[in-house]
């Protein structure tokens, strides 16, 4: 597990690195609507990404959101979002990350989560406790709604976010604030360093919550998916919100 954990670290940065290197022009596709786009960083970022991989592990699995997908032979398979928070990343905003999780038969064995713009290496083994820079990590509990830092996200497609304008009025009377950062990965990594109290989502997919969840879930929290929605926050708030946003 450590060696897989140095090589995902060493992966993810190599990964920052390139992308830290912005092109002058980005070019950008979309994918499930017209705000949600794609840049050609994102597809260099993910060929470098399995290009490593496969150089150490040729037999391993990989499924990333821009398209790699090969079945594992070694019962290891990784899950990667190359940039999440491309968003952030096409207006140049702090704060979008790397996320590269190795998972086996029993779920995530290894978490990396990399925001180079905020300085910020977020790292887990299972069983093993969480990281910040190396430094331990222990979200936040008990937290009272009423005091309680929220961090979402919304999403492309406008059904969706039509259902998180009734989310959104169900709570904003009752908790601390809302913030709205850009990547999931990087908000859920947050909840383990305590930065917010809690966080919730619709619309996660595999490789934005692979990494995070498990790092979430060794610095304490609760991580938990109903359908569409993702809940995170320390036991307390997660029954609070799990209530609130579940009825
Ligand atoms: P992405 O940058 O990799 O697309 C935005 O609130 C967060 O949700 C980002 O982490 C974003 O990841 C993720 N996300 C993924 N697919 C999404 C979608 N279809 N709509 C909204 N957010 C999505
Ligand atoms: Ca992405």
């Amino acid at each position: 597990m450590d060696e897989l954990l140095e090589l995902a670290i060493s992966i993810a940065k190599r990964a920052g690195a390139l992308l830290q290197e912005r092109p002058s022009q980005l070019s950008i596709d979309t994918k499930s609507s017209d705000i949600d786009i794609v840049t050609q960083m994102d597809r260099a970022s993910e060929k470098l990404i399995v290009e490593e991989i496969l150089s150490a592990r040729p037999d391993d699995g990989i499924i990333g959101e821009e398209g790699a997908d090969r079945p594992s032979k070694s019962g290891y398979t990784w899950v990667i979002d190359p940039i999440d928070g491309t968003v952030n990343y096409f207006y140049n905003m702090p704060g979008w990350s790397v996320s590269i999780a190795v998972k086996d038969q029993s779920g995530t064995v290894v978490g990396v989560v990399y925001a180079p713009t905020i300085n910020s290496l977020f790292t887990a083994i299972r069983g093993g406790g969480a990281f910040e820079n190396g430094e331990p990590l222990k979200c936040n509990n008990p937290i009272e709604l009423n005091r309680a830092l929220i961090a979402t996200g919304f999403h492309y497609v406008e059904s969706i976010r039509s259902q998180q304008i009734a989310q959104f009025n169900k709570l904003i009377l009752n908790i601390r604030d809302y913030r709205r950062n850009g990547s999931a990965a990087v908000d859920i990594c947050h909840v383990a360093a305590g930065v917010v109290d809690g966080y919730y989502e619709m619309g996660l997919k595999e490789w934005d919550l692979a990494a995070a969840e498990l790092i979430a879930k060794e610095a304490g929290a609760i991580v938990s998916i109903h359908g569409e929605l993702t809940i995170a926050a320390g036991a307390h708030l997660h029954g609070i919100l799990s209530g609130q946003l579940l009825d």
